[in-house]
């Protein structure tokens, strides 16, 4: 019997048909005996069990160790066949439910196969094996380079491979999106994409170019990674790698976009998570630079910032790391002087954590940092005091100061410290795209790959702003998936003219987005916006307005919107991944993310060149024709010019242009999607988690993707496959037995097995069928085999 090729979702796959055997066969008839089922479970996900009987639609089942349960059907999954087990790709499942899923992945994961693919490569999965496999190495990228995916076990290469040869022969602009939660492996299967395509990509002399993009990882790493409670190397951000190819496929350079930095991690963390790897690092790191940082002698114990954080991390060393990090910059073309301005930022962030922000602040003469600070910062210490104790406003002819509460200066000072560490992160970007920019000897970009590592679905206890933006992305995120899913299908479905009107799955995301975003009426995100304008705007007036507006049938058709029954500080949003109950506290704040303006405007006039270039954006916010003070102390007028594009711009406002771009980008470009699942919450190598892993594919849309696939008609197999696999069941059948047209065949064929007409349409090539309706078919053929094969070892043995 051997096996044959089945079309599914328009790719070709070898089944190996393993009753080969009258063994197999008999196990086979053995299993459809006693008609196994999946069935939930609160502690496990699910388990297996068997039904004793049933009306169609009450089961009573058996499970495993003999406790017997009443179900209704919609409770009973059917469990796919023994020869299904372990499939490496997950479409092809007969029955394509949920536990059948998790059950392909967790039993996969056991035997390392940490990746699946399924719905046609669009989707990998890959499960964090928590050690190093041997499957990063060169001979692995050798084996994947030129292969066509199915020829070769699932892998994130095979992804990559696929993205390269599509890009290099022309057809478009490739995205490979990278999700899941955090720990879950985005980071280094996005390292593992670029380590590929710098392989695959490259002239036979490895270029500058790949070397530098290989090299822009650890600096980013550095000042944007941290280590939580979940990930030793956890990235505070997200990023969009675009990797830009000329005419000959060869790399020519590329750019990062980078989204949502954690800021707040820079004045707090808690007791056993980090700040930002770069403090220890420096800290840590050369005593000489250390010296004209004022750092000298000093580690993390002696800085606010860091002091309450954990110190190491196991298996890391921070100084080593420092010493790489110093290499990388230089690979990467970044001068000595241009290194020391990043590290300045990061000493002065320290020093601000020092200062002792009390009644006296700034005239406190036993503050030793404010000198060191306006030091490194370029600007007079006079100066730095005097516009941190309030703004001046104008009382009738005077310029007066106002009095600021120690809490204002408290929340200023620290928010002195996060705008600088964001600034300085974005300028290092800003920079490392410059060195990105490419070699020009190696010609015009022709097409690009980008990889997006982005924080999937977030739902903890208390969801706030952060947790807002992200889930917003992701609905969007998978808002695209759906609607690629939609025009894959399609296309299928119209080149084999198949009578079907396909829903684009798109759409049953728009209430939740519109929620969000729509502007008029005014959705989440301009609500906050609004109180970030409107006199004494507050989180109290943007709650009340979303419950006034979302509240009504109007507006909230769809019901995505809930009012909170209990606490008057929070509202609820029904995303696709679950429901998800947001605190409103700080939301306003949060969103202006305001700074004290004097002190940013005395920065951007720093003697320092790159300190005044961080705030240059202030140096156009004059406001009216308020004097300012110059460095030398004299009065000068503002210099009126136009407002730069970096100019004032809300967390809000900023993030839905990003992601604006990010969606023309992706809309631009062939998509494929990387969903990284996190096995187990200890780091663990080797456990699996079910309910953890079940939990995951509800958030990251793989589940989403079998529900689309059940609406159409997942499986498919051509004509020939269909009628070699199924003739057997009619061995006398005399029409079958002469020539006939494929089409005519299966025509045939499906009328003498009496399928519901509904549950298949015959296409040009292939016949396509809803979900579980070829497992019944195959069910059939199994219990022909398996009589068959007993009459048949019943006939040997007589023989031998
Ligand atoms: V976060 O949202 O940035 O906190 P990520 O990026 O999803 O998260 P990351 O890629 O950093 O997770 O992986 C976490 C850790 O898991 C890594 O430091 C590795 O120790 C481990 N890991 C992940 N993927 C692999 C892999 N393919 N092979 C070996 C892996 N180890
Ligand atoms: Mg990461």
């Amino acid at each position: 019997i051997g096996g044959t090729f089945v079309h599914r979702n328009g790719a070709d796959v070898f089944i190996h048909d393993r009753i080969d055997n009258v063994q197999d066969a008999v196990d086979q008839a053995l299993f459809n005996e006693k008609r196994w089922v999946w069935v939930e479970d609160e502690k496990h996900g699910f388990v297996e069990a068997q039904i004793i009987q049933d009306d169609g639609k009450q089961y009573e089942v058996q499970l495993k160790g003999g406790e017997i349960r009443y179900l209704s059907v919609e409770k009973i999954y059917y469990m796919n066949p023994p020869k299904f087990d372990r499939v490496s790709d997950m479409a092809e499942l007969t029955h394509l439910n949920e536990p059948a899923v998790v059950h392909n992945l967790t039993s996969r994961y056991r035997h390392n196969e940490i990746y699946a693919s399924t719905y046609s490569g669009l989707f990998l999965v890959a499960v964090n094996p928590y050690r190093k496999l041997p499957i990063y190495t060169d001979e692995y990228i050798q084996s994947y380079k030129g292969r066509r995916r199915g020829e070769l076990p699932p892998h994130i290469y095979a992804v990559a491979e696929e993205a390269y040869r599509d890009m290099a022969h022309g057809k478009n602009d490739q995205t490979i999106l990278i999700t899941g939660e955090s720990g879950a492996g985005k980071t280094e299967n996005t390292k593992i994409v670029i380590q590929y395509l710098a392989a695959v990509g490259n002239t036979a002399i490895r270029s500058r170019i790949e070397q530098q993009i290989l090299q822009a990882n650890p600096i980013l790493e550095a000042f944007g990674n941290a280590q939580t409670i979940r990930n030793n190397n956890s990235s505070r951000f997200g990023k969009y790698i675009r990797i830009n190819f000329n005419s000959q496929a060869q790399i020519c350079g590329a750019e990062i976009e980078w989204y949502l930095l954690e800021k707040s991690r820079v004045h707090g963390q808690s007791p056993s998570e980090r700040n930002y790897h770069i403090f220890y690092q420096l800290l840590n790191g050369d005593e000489s630079i250390k010296e004209k940082l004022l750092l000298g002698g000093k580690t993390a114990h002696d800085y606010n910032f860091t002091k309450d954080s954990n110190m190491t991390i196991d298996g890391i060393d921070d100084a080593k790391d420092f010493e790489k990090l110093v290499k990388s910059m230089e690979i990467m073309g970044l001068s000595e002087e241009e290194q020391f301005d990043y590290f300045r930022i990061i000493a002065a962030v320290l020093h601000i954590g020092n200062l002792s922000v009390s009644r006296d602040f700034g005239f406190d003469r036993s503050d030793v940092h404010i000198e060191p600070l306006c030091h490194l910062l370029g600007v007079a210490p006079q100066e730095f005091r005097n516009s941190f104790l309030g703004p001046r406003i104008k009382a009738g002819p005077e310029w007066v100061r106002k009095g600021i509460s120690q809490e204002q200066l408290r929340f200023n000072v620290v928010a002195l410290a996060k705008a600088l560490y964001e600034r300085n992160f974005s300028s290092l970007v800003d920079r490392i795209n410059q060195g990105l920019d490419g070699v020009k000897s190696m010609g015009e970009q022709h097409h690009y790959i980008g990889v997006l590592d982005i924080a999937g679905f977030e739902i903890f206890e208390v969801n706030s702003f952060e947790q807002l933006c992200i889930n917003y992305t992701n609905e969007k995120l998978q808002q695209f998936f759906n609607h690629s899913m939609f025009i894959l299908e399609q296309s299928q479905y119209r080149a084999e003219n198949i009578d079907w009107e396909y829903i684009d799955f798109g759409l049953d995301l728009k209430p939740t987005i519109d929620l969000i975003e729509s502007i008029r009426p005014s959705g989440i995100l301009s609500t906050v916006e609004e109180q970030c304008y409107v006199p004494r705007g507050c989180d109290k007036k943007m709650l009340h307005y979303l419950n006034n507006t979302w509240g009504n049938k109007k507006n909230n058709s769809s019901g995505k919107y809930e009012m909170s029954r209990f606490d008057d500080d929070s509202f609820i949003v029904k995303h696709y991944a679950g429901k998800v109950k947001y605190y409103t506290k700080g939301w306003v704040e949060k969103n202006k993310d305001p700074l004290n303006e004097d002190v940013t405007r005395l920065l951007a006039r720093s003697s320092n060149a790159y300190v005044a270039r961080l705030f240059k954006d202030y140096l156009y916010k004059g406001t009216s024709d308020e004097p300012t003070v110059g460095l030398d102390g004299t009065l000068s007028k503002p210099t009126r010019l136009r407002q730069g594009s970096g100019s004032f711009r809300t967390v809000g406002q900023r993030h839905r242009q990003q992601l604006a771009v990010l969606m023309t980008h992706l809309g631009a470009s062939s998509p494929r999607f990387i969903r990284c699942i996190l096995p187990n919450s200890h780091k663990r190598a080797g456990e699996i988690n079910t309910p953890l892993v079940l939990d995951q594919l509800r958030c990251n849309g793989v589940l989403e993707g079998i529900r689309i696939c059940r609406k159409g008609f997942p499986n498919r197999m051509a004509f020939e496959d269909f009628r070699k696999r199924f003739q057997i069941l009619y061995p006398d059948d005399f029409p079958l037995n002469k020539f006939m047209y494929g089409r005519k065949a299966c025509e045939l064929l499906l009328d003498k097995m009496a399928l519901d007409p509904e549950l298949f349409r015959i296409g040009v090539s292939k016949v396509f069928f809803k979900a579980t309706a070829l497992a019944e078919l195959e069910e059939v053929r199994n219990r022909h085999l398996a009589t068959y094969m007993t009459g048949f070892q019943a006939m040997c043995r007589r023989y031998i």
